[in-house]
């Protein structure tokens, strides 16, 4: 992984049912993912499944038949892949189709086969803290210190996957901003990004682009216009020691990380090369 990595995000949750629809859906997908990766994607981020607060499950079939086209097609163009998912179904269809790493939001909670299947292939993993599920986790979530819980958690979830034979080199941890969280929360987390990651002994990444929070600390409603708030974010994640960070807009996250890179290396002579 290159020093700061930026995962694109394709999701492939289609609103149309009909072949023709899919096929439409698919090659969209897979373009889409393509340009992520031109625009500098380090990788990208496919998910068949929707995480959103209120979101329903999706059976693991349905799931698996939306992502893994999308997967290899991604993977034979040499494009980066990770997969989106808790199901070990899932996961194992995408990583033998191409895929190099399973993000799973619950961190192989959700299905005891989901660390084993990891490991088997020799795969990468990021861990993920969610307090309960996606359909309800918005609703009053509580924690006694949030930034202890959590750090406690993603430590206690990468022994897990040490232990069910993961690469430890290949496991990122990610405090789950917006997943069972209230605004104070994903803030007090996006300012322990370093202790978190000292805590769990991996490299934090963080996923907070277009988050309903930034929406309502920005006053913007609309998602897509919330672009300049993750960007901020993003940079504030670096500064705080964050080694990756999950965004739509990969384009000009790219550019701003390569800007602090520049400025990182300034001196009054100029740039080192
Ligand atoms: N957020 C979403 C989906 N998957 N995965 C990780 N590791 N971290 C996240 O913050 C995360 C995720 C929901 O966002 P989307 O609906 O915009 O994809």
């Amino acid at each position: 992984m290159p020093p700061f990595a930026v995962m694109g995000v394709v999701n492939v949750t289609p609103d149309s049912f009909s072949d023709g629809g899919r096929f439409l859906e698919v090659d969209r997908a897979v373009d889409h993912g393509r340009a992520l990766a031109a625009a500098g994607a380090a990788l990208v981020d496919v998910g068949g499944e929707s995480t959103r607060p209120g979101s329903d499950p999706v059976p693991a079939p349905v799931e698996r038949d939306r992502v893994v086209p999308v997967v290899a097609a991604l993977a034979a163009a040499g494009v980066v892949v990770s997969v989106d998912t808790m199901k070990s179904e899932v996961a194992a269809a995408a990583l033998d189709n191409g895929a190099s790493l399973v993000n799973d939001v619950s961190s192989g909670r959700h299905d005891p086969g989901m660390l084993p299947t990891i490991a088997d292939r020799g795969a990468g993993v990021v861990l993920m803290h969610m307090q309960g599920e996606p359909r309800t986790m918005q609703q009053d979530p509580r924690y006694g210190d949030v930034v202890a819980e959590v750090a406690a958690f993603l430590a206690e979830r990468v022994q897990a996957a040490r232990a069910a034979g993961v690469d430890p080199g290949s496991v990122l941890v990610d405090p789950g901003i917006g997943f069972g969280k209230t605004i104070r929360h994903n803030l007090d987390l996006l300012a322990a990004i370093g202790e978190i990651g000292r805590v769990a002994s991996a490299p934090v990444l963080v996923g907070a682009s277009r988050k309903s929070f930034l929406g309502r600390l920005s006053g913007v409603a609309d998602p897509s216009a919330r672009d300049d708030a993750t960007l901020a974010t993003t940079v504030w994640s670096l500064r705080a020691g964050a080694r990756a960070v999950r965004v739509h807009d990969v384009a000009t996250t790219v550019r701003a990380v390569r800007f602090l890179d520049v400025v990182a290396r300034a001196t009054p002579e100029g740039v080192a090369a």
